[in-house]
């Protein structure tokens, strides 16, 4: 096993690597900016390594600092966490050629999964149903492009292969916008990714957000860890996460999940993984596969009782799975509210500092978060500042639990979302379970129209 494990994030997901490095007697040296000098994640780490000023493009996305700092902290292996680093090939590369362990995929799935095309392809051949769509990329023949889009049938999406988490693509309703609307997302996509290929699929209007979530060790074994419905979000932010997927037929996802387990193995990936799906009227659709620890990874946790983050680290120092896919049982329901530090409904950015922070507690209930009374909450990154999961032994519970955390929970000298959450904790449409990916925005309009 690793005996010191670099982590290179920063805030609450740094802190949840950390505890897992604990929990296996791993010594674990931290990064951070010059802005994250008092953070609590540097506080509390083995070691601590100034890689830069504030900006990530000079601090956390900064890889010859992050290496140079655990070649002279002597480090076995990196934990890229999630965002950042963690879905770049290259750094996964250059972590590799420089004798450190990467904690995550090959460099090699990384850059195929990266790649929207080449993931959606690798996928169809693995047996994972996805979008009815392109057969790759488009061409450039214009009376091709129309063709296909015949075929498929108007309104269509145009992706781009970059793109990913909605970055990239424009639908189309009508041929006479069809052409000009590729032209346009081609070149966005090749300044925005160095990448022009753009594909075509079928727009589905109503669609929910389903993820799978897998593990994949190095000697060819593969689990799912079941589903979580994710399709409470605002502009591709997610806000609330929960699992299962509530009003779903168990063997319609089993079926899915079983598949992309089996997809793992067939294309030799390793570590933790989350396939996503758009899921409408009983049918799921594969879109993308995220190859990093979600930050709704508690949710999974919470109902297999699986660590997915200690698991990581096992499975990136050469370890077996523990358990088989018949070993593992859904128990429960979990949802999770992130706390952002921003305004509740206009969403703008609220950094500064906490004055006053006391954690809600009780049963079922775990707060995964960096912040302290006296912290501030710097204006240089996401908004993030921490997340509340509960569980329970039914929805109901689960909800109820929540709705607990969320009246004991303060946080005062910054403005949170907490109120926005204990909102949709009793909203009828959210309480009865299942609304689609337009749900929150909708329900925002309607609250501000009054
Ligand atoms: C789609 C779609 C409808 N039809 N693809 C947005 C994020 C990226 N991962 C894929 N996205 C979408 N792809 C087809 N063929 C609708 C979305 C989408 C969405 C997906 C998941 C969660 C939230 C979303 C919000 C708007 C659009």
């Amino acid at each position: 096993m690793f005996k010191k494990i670099l982590i290179a994030n920063r805030g609450e997901i740094a802190l949840r690597v950390q505890r897992a490095c604990r929990e296996l007697g791993i010594k674990a040296v931290v990064v951070y900016s010059e802005a994250d000098r008092d953070a609590k994640y540097v506080k509390l780490a083995d070691e601590a390594v100034c890689i830069g000023p504030a900006p990530s493009a000079q601090s956390y996305l900064n890889m010859p600092a992050i290496i140079s700092a655990a070649e002279v902290t002597d480090a076995e292996a990196i934990h890229p966490g999630y965002g950042f680093l963690s879905e770049n090939a290259d750094f996964a590369e250059r972590v590799e050629k420089s004798g450190f362990v990467f904690i995550g995929p090959t460099p090699e799935s990384i850059r195929l999964m990266g790649d929207k095309v080449s993931a959606k392809q690798a996928m169809q051949r693995a047996g994972v149903p996805t979008v009815p769509g392109s057969d790759g990329a488009l061409p450039d023949d214009p009376a091709e492009i129309k063709r296909i889009a015949r075929a498929i049938g108007y309104p269509v999406i145009i992706k781009a292969a970059g793109g990913g988490g909605g970055r990239g693509m424009r639908v189309v309703h009508t041929e006479a916008a069809l052409l000009h609307a590729v032209q346009t997302t081609k070149s966005e996509a090749a300044a925005a990714f160095n990448n022009p290929e753009v594909y075509m699929e079928k727009f589905l209007q109503n669609p929910r957000h389903i993820e799978i979530q897998v593990l994949a060790d190095q000697h060819r074994n593969a689990v799912h860890l079941f589903e979580r419905d994710c399709s409470m979000q605002r502009r591709h932010q997610k806000i609330i996460e929960e699992a299962p997927a509530p009003g779903i037929p168990r063997r319609l996802i089993d079926r899915i999940a079983e598949r992309c387990a089996a997809a793992c193995k067939k294309i030799g990936y390793r570590g933790a993984g989350t396939f996503e799906f758009l899921y409408e009227n009983g049918e799921f659709y594969f879109i993308e596969m995220n190859t990093r620890v979600q930050v709704e990874h508690p949710v999974t946790e919470m109902i297999t009782g699986v660590d997915i983050v200690r698991q990581q680290i096992l499975i990136a120092a050469g370890e077996k799975l523990p358990f088989t896919q018949r070993q593992l049982q859904l128990r429960g329901h979990a949802i999770e509210c992130r706390l952002n530090a921003e305004d509740p409904y206009k969403f703008t950015p609220s950094p500064g500092r906490i004055t006053a922070w006391h954690a809600p507690g009780g049963p079922g209930v775990r707060v995964d978060s960096h912040i302290y009374t006296g912290y501030c909450v710097p204006p240089n990154y996401d908004s993030m500042i921490g997340k509340i999961i509960a569980h329970g032994d039914t929805r109901e519970q689960a909800l109820a639990r929540m709705r607990g955390a969320l009246a004991e929970v303060v946080i005062e000298g910054i403005k949170t979302n907490v109120p926005l959450h204990r909102e949709l904790m009793v909203d009828a449409n959210f309480v009865a379970g299942g609304p689609n990916i337009h749900y929150l925005e909708s329900w925002l309009a309607q609250r501000e129209r009054g």
